[in-house]
């Protein structure tokens, strides 16, 4: 079957071209016709410069309207949209753009320099600026550009997008994301969210990640609705606009900081229907504060980049704080022993699910691709969890060795790795505790060769190596770390004894 999802969202607006598509905290507001013919514009655009179906565009710039046209437009042309969190450092993008080798490496217009060489040394044919304003860079040559409305059809498993999720062995990996996957989830979330066509969302997150760019932006565009489109989430800001807003889309850190907002409550959710979290814990206690102080409760549901969202609280019926709902529409989640072979209701294992929401696999990693799907289709979460006997998850815990930090993904293994290389650190262990603001803050344990080293000398090396989100921001030294008596670190014992690092 021949589809592309930038035409299933078009068809979703196509009747409301005239509707605001995007309006920014400065006013300035994109009609869904003005989005749509600036989608076509880059469309000619990367046409011009040679971009081809299932080439890959690598895009690491700052959230902006022109930021969604040119995400657009490589989806018209049955290009490969990469996204990269605007944080990692050029010594993670080298990584990416030798990984996904790309025909295009579009970056924000400061970096251009640093990445520039970095992009020659991994043979990336072409590399162009994009910034927050359109009178330069590649916002500004696509407006110079005729639109070019040709929609290249694909097949639905034809790869859409690849998002990187760091793998637990330190490597990030590419997650293909195909049309149809992107195509279905948007569909039932659309669906089970019951979204209405004056509809208005608040979107604050970023748009290098699968919540911003895909739950957020695909059901906004397809239900033909509003976007108040904030460049980054600050409290205040988001308040201010929720009394023209219907939906809030957010990590749990979005909602803690709202409470913590001065008289924030019942008032100033007046006019929303809908509050989402996703892509981090959301803890009961958090969940039940929010309606004590609003009388809204939270739609809770869980996703992965491997698979949008795989479950979630019902829009009517009970959300049941702590739990993240039921398996969507087509999706079948199972709790499994190591086998894989299914456990009764009530017991807690390896979240295992499938269904049409699936990635097709990790981008030239199918041995990595192998250990995480089943023969049978299953793919293995890394997550745990609990089926209640009428079919609600509740998840317990995680099997992989991963850090959610204000919904960003942490994968101690390349943060020990670059603590591992400085001068006179023996070894290292990396774990996460409980962070007030963010959830979980990263804690540093190591074992100096000889004396202790300074942490600045640390901080430098993290600085010259990895995004600010994964720093430690608290380091411990122990004269050995505690291992099982197979030698694996015993990291459980770890987030013990310095849990309270920052509360104390
Ligand atoms: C932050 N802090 C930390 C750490 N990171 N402490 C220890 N270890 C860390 N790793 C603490 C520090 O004190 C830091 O201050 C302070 O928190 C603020 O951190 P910062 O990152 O600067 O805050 P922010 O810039 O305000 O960002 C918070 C945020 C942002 C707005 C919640 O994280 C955000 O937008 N998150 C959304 C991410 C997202 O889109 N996730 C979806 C992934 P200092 O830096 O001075 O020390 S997709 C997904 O997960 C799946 C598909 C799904 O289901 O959605
Ligand atoms: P990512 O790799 O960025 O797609 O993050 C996916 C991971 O985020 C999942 O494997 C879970 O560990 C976590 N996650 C997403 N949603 C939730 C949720 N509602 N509750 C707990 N963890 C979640």
């Amino acid at each position: 079957m021949r589809v592309n999802l930038f035409k299933t969202l078009q068809d979703g607006y196509q009747k409301n071209l005239g509707k605001t598509s995007i309006e920014t905290p400065t006013g300035e507001t994109w009609s869904f016709a003005e989005l749509d013919e600036l989608s076509a514009r880059f469309a000619g655009l990367l046409r011009a410069k040679g971009v081809k179906p299932g080439d890959r565009v690598v895009v690491q710039i700052d959230k902006s309207p022109g930021g969604v046209g040119l995400y657009l437009g490589v989806l018209r042309i049955g290009a490969v949209f990469v996204p990269l969190n605007i944080a990692y450092t050029p010594n993670e993008v080298e990584y990416f753009l030798s990984n996904a080798r790309p025909s295009l490496f579009v970056c924000q217009p400061g970096s251009l320099d640093a990445l520039s060489e970095i992009a020659q040394a991994a043979n990336v044919p072409a590399i162009a600026p994009l910034g927050t304003s359109s009178d330069a860079g590649l916002w500004r040559e696509a407006l110079d550009t005729a639109p070019d409305d040709a929609i290249e059809m694909r097949d639905e498993t034809d790869v859409a997008a690849i998002v990187y999720t760091s793998g637990t062995t330190g490597r990030s990996k590419g997650a293909m994301l195909s049309h149809r996957a992107l195509i279905s989830n948007t569909h039932m979330l659309h669906e089970l969210w019951e979204f209405e066509p004056d509809d208005v969302l608040i979107h604050a997150l970023p748009i290098f990640h699968v919540h911003g760019l895909f739950f957020a932006l695909h059901t906004s565009l397809l239900n033909a609705s509003t976007m108040l489109f904030h460049p980054g989430f600050d409290a205040a800001a988001v308040r201010k606009e929720m009394p023209r807003a219907t939906i809030l889309m957010g990590v749990p850190t979005y909602y803690s900081r709202l409470l913590s907002l001065d008289g924030f409550g019942k008032e100033d959710c007046k006019s929303m229907r809908l509050f989402v979290s996703g892509s981090a814990p959301l803890t009961a206690q958090a969940s039940e504060e929010w309606t004590e102080a609003t009388g809204h409760a939270i739609l809770e549901r869980y996703g992965m980049s491997e698979a949008g969202v795989i479950t979630s609280n019902p829009y009517n019926g009970e959300r049941l704080p702590g739990t993240v709902g039921y398996a969507m529409p087509g999706t079948e989640v199972k709790i499994c022993d190591t086998d894989g072979a299914a456990l009764p209701a009530g017991s807690v294992g390896s979240i295992e699910i499938r269904g049409p929401n699936l990635f097709n696999g990790y981008w030239e990693m199918p041995e990595k691709t192998a250990q995480e799907v089943r023969e049978d289709g299953f793919f293995i979460t890394g997550d745990l969890g609990e089926l209640s006997e009428d079919g609600r998850l509740k998840i317990v815990g995680r099997s992989k060795d991963l850090i959610i930090s204000g919904g960003y993904n942490i994968y101690p293994k390349e943060i020990e790795s670059v603590l591992d290389d400085v001068e006179g650190v023996k070894e290292s262990a990396v774990v996460g505790v409980p962070h007030a603001d963010v959830g979980e803050g990263v804690v540093a344990v190591l074992v100096a060769e000889a004396d202790e080293i300074e942490t600045t000398t640390l901080q430098t090396a993290l600085d010259d190596n990895l995004a600010r989100f994964k720093h430690p921001r608290r380091f411990y030294w122990l004269s050995e770390l505690p291992r099982n008596t197979m030698g694996k670190v015993q990291k459980n014992k770890l987030r013990e004894q310095f849990e309270t690092a920052y509360s104390d």
